[in-house]
Order: C-alpha cells, then structure tokens, then sequence
C-alpha cells in the first residue's frame, strides 16, 4: 500500500493520448491513485524535462514519478508498477515474460509511428506523405500480420489462463493490448476489417478487457481522450487500405 497522501504522478503531453495512455490504462484499471501532472500542470512536467540538476532525467515522457523516483519508458513504468498494482504476474519469472511482451508492444507501437512519419520525427506528416505511403504499405502487409500473429500465438498458448496472454490473472500487458488494437481499429479501419475473424484470441481478449468495469468507467469518462491525429495511431484515410489491396500493389510495383 501506498503511504497515505501519496499519489502517483504521471507525466505525458497534454491534449493526447499517445504513449501515456498505456500508463493510464493500468492506473485506471487498478483504481490507482495518481495525478495527470503533464495535463494539469504543463509546465511542471517541463521543468523535470529541462532540469540542470536532475540525476534521473528522462528523455522524453511518458515518465512516472513515485515519491523521489523518477521513471521513463512505457515498458520500464509498467514492469515497475505492474506488481504494485496487482497487474503482473504473481511468478517472478513470467514477469520477465510479461516485459519481454511489453517490450514487443514497445518496437510495434515505434512502427505504428513510423508510418506516417518514416522519414523524420521532427517534421510534419504532410512533408513525408509519399514515404507514409509506402511505408504504411508495408506495415499493413508484413509487420501488422506479423505482430499480431504473434501475440495471438502467444495468447492462445498461455498455459495458466484463456483469457489472458501472460500469467492467471489480468496484466498491463492485456491492457496495452487492448490499446494497441483500439488504435490500429481507429486508425487502420479497412486493414483491421477481418480483425476478428483472423486474431479470434485477441478479439475476445479485447472485449473482455473494454468490459472490465473499471477500464469500461474510465473509457466513458472525460478523462480518456479521443485518438486523433496528434498521437501514434492516426487516421489518415489515403494510408489505409485493405490488405489485399497492399499486396496487389506490391505484386504490380
Ligand atoms: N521508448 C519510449 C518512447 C518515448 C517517446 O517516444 N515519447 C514521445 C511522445 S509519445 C516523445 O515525447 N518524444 C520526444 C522525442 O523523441 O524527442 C517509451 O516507450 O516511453
């Protein structure tokens, strides 16, 4: 338990959900207690950012503070909170699994990224539209299936539950995959038409966890925003096609 007063503080841009949303998910599925300090208060979460003193500096949020420990990196914060919050496996060995996974959400969600912008981080989408293209083209063709599958594998093949991918009991990594998903469904909504069908695991494994009714409050409440075209799963129509389209293009190129 928590001593009493101290909440967590989470740190992440303000307007979006991005990368942050995975940290939320777990603190709001768990009932955590904690401060959206990056959406309250700006210039706080700046000031961390751009500290001449600070010994445990992040390069870039989201990072969690805990009392006087400071913690980057989405899979770090979670590894971290994970047992804390009762969203890990209780096996200390399947919580390196459990990270290992997180990690793989990790690359998958850099990739996601990539594909509207392939070229540079820094500039706008619209100054690499044609690269978009035939990045998106690729990801929607060989590394979407390819991550997927491997999750439903993984899912399917849990020796302690059906219905969840890690350990007997629910995960920040169900969690995130069930954000990963609600963002490409959002953002890639004709490549993900045969989502269920195809990833029947991780379908069920998403509705499970939408129904969990402290992830059902949270996603009803103001505080979950809309995806949108400022976070990692954007919605770019001419990027998104079906499958079979990607490969008849690749087939003709
Ligand atoms: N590996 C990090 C990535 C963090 C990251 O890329 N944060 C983005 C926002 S979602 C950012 O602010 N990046 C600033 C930069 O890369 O310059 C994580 O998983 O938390």
């Amino acid at each position: 338990m928590k001593e009493f007063g101290m909440v967590y503080r989470l740190y992440y841009w303000d307007g979006l959900q991005g990368r942050g949303e995975f940290v939320r998910l777990a603190l709001e599925a768990a009932g955590a207690e904690y401060e959206d300090v990056g959406r309250a208060d700006a210039p706080a979460m700046m000031a961390i950012l751009e500290s001449e003193t600070e010994t445990s500096l992040p390069f870039a949020p989201p990072f969690l503070q805990d009392g006087e420990l400071i913690i980057p990196h989405v899979a770090n914060i979670l590894m971290y909170l994970g047992p804390k919050l009762g969203l890990a496996p209780k096996n200390k060995n399947l919580q390196f699994v459990a990270n290992g996974l997180q990690l793989t959400i990790t690359d998958f969600v850099a990739e996601v990224h990539d594909t509207h912008h392939p070229i540079s981080t820094s500039a706008f989408y619209e100054a690499q539209k044609k690269a978009a293209k035939a990045r998106t083209k690729d990801f929607l063709q060989n590394r979407l299936p390819k991550f997927l599958g491997y999750f439903e594998r993984m899912a399917a093949r849990n020796p302690a539950s059906t219905k969840f991918i890690v350990g007997g009991r629910l995960s920040y990594v169900d969690l995130s995959l069930f954000q990963v998903i609600a963002g490409l469904q959002y953002a890639f909504p004709k490549a993900m038409r045969g989502f269920g069908k195809q990833y029947p695991k991780l379908a069920a494994l998403n509705k499970r966890i939408s129904n969990q009714k402290p992830v059902a409050a949270y996603l009803k409440s103001e505080r979950r925003l809309p995806f949108s075209e400022s976070g990692v799963f954007r919605h770019y129509p001419e990027l998104d096609m079906a499958p079979a389209k990607a490969e008849a293009e690749a087939d003709a190129s």
